[in-house]
């Protein structure tokens, strides 16, 4: 476990520190000093500023305070508020299912391929269902990358093709079957009313129906995604907020690499 500047095992300068009780930190340890913010179907006045106090002391804080509060529209008001947060955490016994791969660069991930699988691997990405957000998907795809990281479309060993958003299940699948995809990447967004959840599982239930699901490797990714939940719907892996081409490309060819080499 790293922790920073610090491991958490060095970590000794604050005797006070509880790892099996963790809580919010604002100016000393333990004191759940926290800010957030939240918009309540109310007028702005005395009244909504009490109502979102009360809330606050529901949701486990102690001291509300509304620092700043402004009727967005009428009868909709924006509060921005603290308190000391009275729930804990029991840090050490937290366990998070994540992706089981060593990150590359892309000239690692480029050699591996070429010395391991021998061909370029061919991967399929959009954004699908209604979904109409593109910079996720983007980001781990396009050329120019992302946060100075480069897209799967400048690997010498990858051959990349972004659908773009919008785009059904069923052409999706079609287009996989057209340039003989070796990966799938999904984006979802949106998900409002478990939308993404819905259209991900009809992707992986598709292609089951069409005998395709285990000829490929089915990755899903957006803000909302965790590895454990794409695992529960049935994807290889899911990767959250903070990916990057690297972490997929490498998960992607590492994972191939074992399949094919079975
Ligand atoms: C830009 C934006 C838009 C743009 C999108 C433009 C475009 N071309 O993409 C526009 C204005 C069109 C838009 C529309 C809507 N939006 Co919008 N949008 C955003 C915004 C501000 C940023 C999203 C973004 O680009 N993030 C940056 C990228 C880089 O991050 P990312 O998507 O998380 O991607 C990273 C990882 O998640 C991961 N990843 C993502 N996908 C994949 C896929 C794979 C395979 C892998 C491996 C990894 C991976 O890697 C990426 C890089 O690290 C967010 C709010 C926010 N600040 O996040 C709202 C937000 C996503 N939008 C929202 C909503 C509600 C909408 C609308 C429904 C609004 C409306 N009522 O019309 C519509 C949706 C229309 C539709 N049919 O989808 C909500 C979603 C709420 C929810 N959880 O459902 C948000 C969170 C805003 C909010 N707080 O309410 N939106």
């Amino acid at each position: 476990m790293s922790g920073g500047l610090y491991s958490m095992e060095e970590r000794t300068f604050d005797t006070t520190l509880d790892l099996k009780a963790v809580k919010p930190y604002g100016d000393t340890m333990n004191d759940g000093k926290t800010q957030l913010s939240f918009t309540l179907p109310v007028p702005a006045g005395a009244e909504g500023v009490e109502a979102a106090k009360q809330l606050m002391k529901k949701m486990g804080f102690e001291n509300p305070q509304v620092s700043y509060f402004k009727e967005l529209t009428d009868g909709f008001t924006f509060f921005n508020c603290y308190g000391n947060c009275t729930h804990t955490v029991d840090y050490e016994s937290i366990y998070v299912p994540k992706v089981e791969s060593t990150t590359w660069s892309m000239e690692e991930t480029d050699k591996f391929v070429k010395e391991n699988i021998g061909r370029k691997i061919v991967v399929l990405g959009a954004s699908t269902g209604t979904d109409a957000h593109t910079v996720g998907i983007d980001a781990v795809m396009n050329m120019k990358g992302y946060a100075g990281h480069y897209g799967l479309e400048r690997y010498e060993m990858i051959e990349a093709l972004n659908m773009g958003s919008q785009v059904l299940n069923e052409d999706f699948i079609a287009k996989a079957i057209e340039i003989g995809a070796d990966v799938l990447l999904v984006s979802q967004t949106v998900t409002q009313k478990d939308v993404h959840i819905k259209n991900l599982i009809e992707l992986i239930e598709m292609l089951e129906a069409e005998g395709l699901r285990d000829k490929m490797l089915v990755i899903c990714g957006g803000a909302r995604i965790t590895h454990e939940l794409a695992k529960e719907l049935g994807y290889d892996a899911g990767f959250g907020t903070g990916t990057y081409a690297d972490d997929v490309a490498s998960y992607a060819v590492q994972e191939l690499a074992k399949r094919l080499n079975k």
